[in-house]
């Protein structure tokens, strides 16, 4: 017996040198039935991380910072730039008159605009005007600056694809000769032609990324308070929406779904997983999410992470409203995107 076992394990040593490894040992004692994400559960309160925000706009400006951003980096990852698994978020600060150089990359951006008023984001030639609560869309390899026009500072919210970009090994960049790209189209011409329920005759997608740039707030919101009123609650999720392309039906990125929901004063939701590690932000009420065996307090402006296959479970004292997003995109054009019940 210890003999057999001796032999093994020289044999596991022997096949080592030569960059091989005996499966039947690797997958010992491992639970494949179901996946367990590393990510954390974890909440960033608002009010913890803005004084480092405002602290970072006292040390570096933003040409001097490129991107002034404090990441929000899970702790499952042991400091790399991770929120989830597979996507990237970090607040980023743009102060009265300052401009974010330009660039491009393949990685997909969503920005979701937390506070301030007068700061845009250009897109290959074309602006436009973030207010709280709009999510500008950045696609792969589109060309980007951003600037603030307004009298105070404004934080948004970026998430990236970029680990997920990263494990494909697919990630280039490349910067602007000039601070800014010219502007070549007139400010929010993608809302004229593509923003109100039409799109102009003969359109047709030449890309796999919405051509919507702005997804503004009000009209979302109007929409979910709304529904919110005529139709009953989802047992976990509320009342929950997603942000489409509109002129594919899809997802507004191709690896990024977005999606705004909103949870009634003394929700008290059934317990739920889904397989698509979520971002979440708090916009508007105050309540918690039980992860796991943990609660997270949360209220406006906080940003929580629930990783895939949690169990989780939302509950509030007020009226909440909630902005998400997540690969959900990825895991269902391949097939694999899953959600379970576990209603008690
Ligand atoms: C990026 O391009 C921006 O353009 C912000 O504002 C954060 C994080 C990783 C990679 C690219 C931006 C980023 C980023």
């Amino acid at each position: 017996m210890d003999e057999a076992r001796d032999l093994q394990a020289e044999f596991n040593r022997s096949i080592a040198r030569d960059d091989l490894a005996a499966l039947w040992v690797a997958r010992r004692g491992v639970d494949l039935t179901k996946p367990r994400s590393e990510a954390k559960a974890k909440v960033w309160r608002y009010a913890d991380v803005y004084p480092h925000i405002a602290e970072a706009g006292t040390l570096v400006t933003a040409e001097d910072a490129f991107r002034r951003v404090i990441v929000l980096a899970n702790p499952a990852f042991g400091g790399e730039l991770r929120a989830t698994n597979t996507l990237y978020a970090g607040l980023q600060l743009v102060l009265p008159g300052e401009i974010a150089p330009c660039h491009r990359h393949t990685q997909t951006a969503i920005r979701f605009v937390i506070e301030g008023e007068g700061a845009y984001t250009s897109v290959d030639g074309e602006r436009t005007r973030l207010h709280p609560g709009d999510f500008v869309v950045t696609p792969s390899w589109s060309w980007h600056d951003h600037g603030n026009e307004g009298d105070g500072p404004v934080v948004w919210l970026d998430c990236l694809d970029t680990p997920l970009v990263d494990f494909l090994d697919t990630a280039f960049r490349e910067t602007y000769p000039d601070m800014t790209y010219p502007v070549l189209r007139p400010e929010d011409d993608a809302q004229a032609r593509y923003g109100a329920n039409m799109l102009p005759v003969g359109y047709r997608s030449s890309r796999q990324v919405s051509p919507v740039m702005n997804y503004a707030y009000k009209p979302a919101r109007a929409a979910i308070e709304r529904l919110a009123r005529t139709s009953p609650p989802d047992p976990c999720d509320g009342t929950r929406m997603r942000y489409s392309d509109p002129a594919s039906g899809g997802w507004p990125t191709p690896t990024m779904g977005a999606f705004l929901q909103h949870l009634p004063k003394g929700f008290s939701g059934a317990e739920c997983r889904v397989t698509d590690g979520t971002i979440y932000v708090a916009v508007e009420g105050r309540g918690r999410t039980i992860i796991g065996d943990e609660a997270f307090d949360w209220g406006p402006r906080d940003v929580f992470v629930v990783p895939g296959w949690l169990p989780y479970r939302h509950e509030t004292n007020e009226d909440a409203i909630l902005f998400s997003l997540s690969d959900r995109p990825v895991q269902q054009l391949l097939g694999l995107w899953r959600q379970d019940r576990i209603t008690a």
